[in-house]
């Protein structure tokens, strides 16, 4: 059984050459035309970033190196007595383009239980926050902390070699994306259980099933197992998502993974990106408490004119770059479908019953180029469902999933020697001028 380092090891020298290539043979290759729309209209569309893990075609969603997430459902290793995959095996996918087989998934298991407590300093700083404080605010800031401890940047202090960058970047990533879990659960705990032990993570458990028993819900096998597949499916969007955007600049300087990760999560805590699986359900519940036990297809739809009326969006829809509904929604409104308490819950009737609605009225709306659901709108209903109902906490679920696509990419920005990113910008009059020429 490999470790994955070894397999990086093997396959990182084949990506370079590919690099060296594409440098070389085709570095003045057109791939579309900057056009003012672009400049002005957040970048959409522009074809201006590298970015190995995943990429997402706008009709059928995401592909993790060319698999979609059924494929991924097929093909990686899920927990034992589980289905749903779990995030080490996406992780390994993810990093290495390889599906890992069942030995090197649970080898991976291991290592990131075996490194998984916090730092007492960690443990400290997040307990002396006030609770009040958003959690998506506790977990950049234990997260940037955490590089007090980064070999990344250690090595490049003592000087290294450009080419041997990437050994540290997978060391911090590894150990990163292990003291997530025991963060995130510190932080709910603080925030809503104060006082209330935590268990200790169990070396033969995998990263989410810890997780969640950290969170005090390690009895809910439906819950892990959600969980799981939440985690595997939001953890990559290919690189121009506002989370793994952030964290791709920040870290083309070399500031360190902790640092650029922190980066994104404050990405990822905009109401735009990752924030909107808690405004979804708040909006849901609003929805919920306006119609009583009169939801009617016609009352959800006034519903939605009077948020669109107001000048707000409706979340949980539209998309930068997605066209049709989100395959991640999919995959968890199946996860219900498969299971008949999840389907007779009142909350996760409603978000389906949106669906049948929100459609139509957005397209009628004329405003979105996306009238289809994203992952945000489905996410929050399940967790409701089981217990797990302080929704200002779902952004952080979302955060402990993102740094498996987000670590990855840094790692393989390292491998690749990629330069700092510093696009050129103009003002308005330079446009003019520019258009004038
Ligand atoms: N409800 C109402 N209006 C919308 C919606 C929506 N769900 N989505 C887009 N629009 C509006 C948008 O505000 C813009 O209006 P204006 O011209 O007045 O500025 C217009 O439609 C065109 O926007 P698009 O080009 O379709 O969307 P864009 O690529 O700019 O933005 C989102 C994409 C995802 C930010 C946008 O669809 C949105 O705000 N959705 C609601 C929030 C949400 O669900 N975000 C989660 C994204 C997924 N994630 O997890 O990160
Ligand atoms: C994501 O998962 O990052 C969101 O769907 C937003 C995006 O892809 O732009």
């Amino acid at each position: 059984t490999k470790t994955v380092k070894e397999v990086l090891d093997e396959v990182i020298p084949k990506k370079q050459l590919q690099l060296k290539q594409l440098k070389t043979e085709h570095g003045q290759a057109v791939l579309g035309d900057v056009k003012v729309e672009h400049v002005v209209g957040g970048m959409r569309g522009l074809k201006a970033m590298l970015w190995e893990a995943s990429v997402l075609d706008p009709n059928e969603g995401i592909r993790f190196h060319g698999l979609t997430i059924p494929d991924c459902q097929n093909a990686l290793t899920a927990a034992p007595g589980g289905k749903e995959i779990i995030a080490e095996s996406m992780f390994w996918l993810l990093l290495t383009g390889k599906v890992p087989t069942e030995a090197e998934t649970r080898q991976l298991s291991r290592q990131l239980a075996e490194k998984g407590d916090l730092p007492e300093y960690i443990e400290k700083l997040i307990d002396s926050l006030p609770p009040t404080l958003h959690p998506m605010t506790q977990l950049g800031m234990g997260v940037a902390a955490l590089n007090h401890e980064s070999k990344f940047q250690e090595a490049y202090e003592r000087g290294i070699k450009k080419s041997e960058y990437w050994t540290y970047a997978l060391e911090d990533s590894l150990n990163l994306l292990a003291r997530l879990p025991a963060l995130a659960a510190r932080i709910y705990r603080n925030v809503y259980n104060p006082g209330k032990p935590i268990p200790k993570i169990n070396k033969d458990l995998d990263l989410v099933g810890n997780y969640v028993n950290m969170l005090g819900y390690g009895d809910n096998h439906d819950l892990t197992e959600y969980l799981r597949l939440y985690i595997a499916i939001h953890g990559d969007h290919e690189g121009g998502n506002a989370s793994a955007h952030t964290s791709h600049l920040v870290g083309s300087t070399l500031s360190d993974p902790y640092l650029s990760y922190a980066a994104a999560l404050y990405a990822l805590a905009g109401p735009l990106h990752g924030l909107a699986n808690q405004e979804v359900l708040r909006w849901q519940m609003n929805m919920q408490k306006e119609l009583g036990d009169d939801i009617t297809h016609e009352n959800i739809e006034d519903y939605l004119w009077k948020t669109l009326k107001s000048g707000q969006v409706v979340p949980g829809y539209g998309h930068g770059v997605l066209r049709y509904p989100d395959p991640r929604f999919m995959a968890l409104q199946d996860f219900c479908e498969s299971r008949p308490n999840l389907l007779a819950d009142p909350i996760v009737q409603l978000v389906k019953k949106t669906y049948e609605v929100a459609p139509a009225v957005l397209k009628e709306h004329g405003k979105t180029k996306n009238p289809f659901p994203n992952v945000d709108a489905a996410s929050g209903c399940v967790l409701y469902h089981y217990g797990l109902t302080e929704f200002k906490y779902y952004t952080v679920i979302f955060g402990v999933s993102r740094a498996l696509g987000c670590l990855t990419q840094y790692v393989w920005s390292r491998a690749l020697g990629l330069p700092i990113e510093r696009p050129k910008s103009l003002s308005m009059d330079a446009i003019e001028k520019l258009i004038k020429q």
